[in-house]
């Protein structure tokens, strides 16, 4: 490691070397030279203690894939789905913009290691970066520090990440990933997702490529636990698009009349997913805090957290009160007087533009949620029994249906499509492949992905069970069908009656679906029609679908698994045959 830090030094030639050890001393440094050079301002104490907000400047708040790049020896590595560039040119143009980049600036060091320690599961890693922005959400986000170290020991094996901010000039942003040399390097942005190379670059990208090595998933999921009445506890995995609502998920307050209930989070965004050596699915949070979306995050959406980001917590990009709170669209229903909107600007009340960036994020530590599962740090991982996958689709998809097999399930997450959010830029509203909820975080080739998932399967004793669920469903006029948000409960309920008690469900040309009275709808004033439209499968829908998902497939030439044709084609058949 500490070669490396020379050669990064040689090459970035920071004015000095900050070895961060994760302390709060250290912490405390860099936080009080942020606010000294007012790039950090302090929230209200009394209500947000030790928190803080950052802005970043308006063109780089979001994750950008245009400027991501797999730099592989072959474009058919990275596959379709990703920028290639080669590695050569990739480093021939890094290098020029790194050279002296940090000549004024501190470098911090941060070693991190991503899931629990002494676990065989986890993985380290080295950030490198000039940016205090990202140092501070790497401590949040991961294990950082001295702990880490001691833990490191002599071990050569890390995930290398160079990163700086630069000018911040978009034309020359990269996010270049080199998986054969586990190597990370980042330039021109000090947003999250582009910048905290802990994240989606070494958690998923890289830690795919790795995954597919040695047999085991990198995915964009969430785990939650799930206690029944009797104290048994369930864990459920699930693939959403970003900015789907997969943290309101892992954090659902189960409805009134569930109140014997209890849902807890294992992790939020990312599940490191193994085969135990008893043959089982266990999975791993990697992250050790939350990097959610604070936009529409509310009493509603998500009440859970609420309590938890009012300390120790770092804000990108909302709003700022005159007492010095933070604030966003749904944190209440009023817009406060004279709030100050995320880029620093005094919003008009008469304004159409949003006062918090609709990509806006909190950054907390799992540590201090209340409501985080007492294995969330298990270094054998919990045990997983439920695979989830879903989408934002104003149609067709029903509000849920289960796979009638892994390779149908792997199936359904491959088609998996979305309507678009903000956490990637780019336009909002329109469907967009993301199977899996991987497509801008497969570190290769997404059809050598899907054999994976296949190869994996092989080696389970017991599968999870895969399901796909839809809560954005609407009707004619455009108003939503399901009321969504801790109602979504209800349907977690009855994935686990599926797979625990082995309810009844009417077999469908896409799966099975619940019958309708077999979701539990006590205290929900829903009526049935509502529920059979939420359920109904639109056949000449699907096979319009299917064509669509054809095409898609074919840009993988020839990569698509058999498997997962023979599922296709099966799917399609039972379609047809209905008719
Ligand atoms: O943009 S990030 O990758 O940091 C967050 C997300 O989209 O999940
Ligand atoms: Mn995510």
């Amino acid at each position: 490691m500490l070669s490396w830090v020379k050669d990064v030094t040689r090459l970035t030639k920071p004015k000095n070397v900050f070895w961060f050890d994760g302390s709060d001393d250290d912490t405390a440094q860099i936080t009080k030279s942020m606010l000294d050079r007012a790039e950090l301002i302090k929230l209200n104490e009394s209500e947000y203690k030790n928190c803080y907000l950052f802005r970043n400047l308006p063109d780089d708040v979001a994750r950008v894939k245009e400027r991501t790049f797999i730099c592989t020896k072959t474009p058919e590595e990275a596959g379709p789905t990703n920028n290639w560039m080669s590695i050569i040119r990739a480093k021939t143009l890094l290098n020029e913009l790194f050279d002296g980049v940090m000549l004024d600036k501190e470098m911090y060091i941060i070693p991190y290691l991503l899931g629990p320690e002494k676990s065989k599961y986890s993985r380290w890693g080295v950030e490198a970066t000039d940016s205090p922005l990202v140092a501070l959400t790497t401590a949040i986000l991961t294990k950082a520090g001295k702990t880490v170290l001691e833990e490191f020991g002599d071990s050569g094996r890390f995930v290398r990440g160079i990163h700086s901010t630069g000018n911040l000039k978009k034309e020359n942003r990269y996010i270049c990933h080199f998986p054969d040399e586990e190597l990370l390097m980042s330039i021109n942005t000090n947003y999250g997702g582009n910048a905290s190379l802990s994240k989606k670059p070494h958690a998923l990208r890289l830690a795919s490529f790795q995954a597919k090595k040695e047999g085991w998933l990198a995915e964009h999921m969430f785990i939650l636990e799930l206690e029944d009445p009797n104290g048994k506890c369930f864990y459920i995995s699930g693939a959403l698009p970003s900015a789907s609502g997969k943290t309101n998920l892992a954090m659902i307050r189960p409805p009134k009349a569930f109140n014997d209930w209890k849902i807890r989070t294992v992790g939020d965004d990312i599940a490191w997913i193994h085969c135990s050596d008893e043959g089982s699915t266990v999975g791993i949070n990697p992250e050790h805090g939350f990097f959610g979306v604070a936009y529409d995050t509310g009493p509603y959406s998500n009440p859970n957290i609420l309590e938890c980001i009012k300390k120790n917590t770092l804000f990108t990009n909302v709003g700022l009160t005159t007492d010095n709170k933070p604030w966003w669209e749904g944190l209440t229903e009023e817009v406060p007087k004279n709030v100050i909107d995320w880029t620093g600007k005094r919003w008009a009340s008469n304004s159409k533009a949003p006062v918090a960036n609709k990509n806006s994020r909190y950054a907390t530590k799992i540590d201090q949620y209340s409501l985080k599962s007492k294995n969330y740090n298990l270094p054998d991982g919990v045990p997983i029994s439920i695979i989830l996958f879903g989408g934002r689709r104003a149609n067709l998809v029903p509000l849920v249906y289960e796979a009638y097999n892994w390779e149908h399930g792997i199936l359904i997450g491959a088609m998996m499509r979305a309507e678009t959010t903000t956490a990637i830029s780019g336009k909002v509203g329109q469907l967009r492949h993301d199977p899996m909820g991987m497509m801008d975080f497969c570190g290769y080739n997404m059809g050598d992905y899907f054999a994976h998932w296949i190869e994996f399967g092989k080696k389970l004793k017991t599968k999870p069970r895969i399901f796909f669920v839809n809560w954005f469903r609407k009707d004619g006029l455009g108003n939503y069908l399901w009321p969504g948000f801790s109602e979504n409960f209800r349907i977690l309920k009855w994935m686990v009656d599926r797979v625990e008690n082995g309810i009844d469900a009417v077999s469908t040309p896409i799966g099975y679906i619940p019958k309708v009275d077999s979701i539990d709808l006590t205290g929900l004033d829903i009526k049935k029609e509502t529920v059979e439209e939420l359920l109904k499968i639109d056949k000449d829908g699907w096979l319009k679908e299917l064509s669509e998902i054809k095409e898609f497939f074919y840009e993988f030439d020839g990569k698509i698994p058999n498997e997962l044709w023979n599922e296709y084609y099966k799917l399609e058949k039972r379609l047809i045959e209905s008719q």
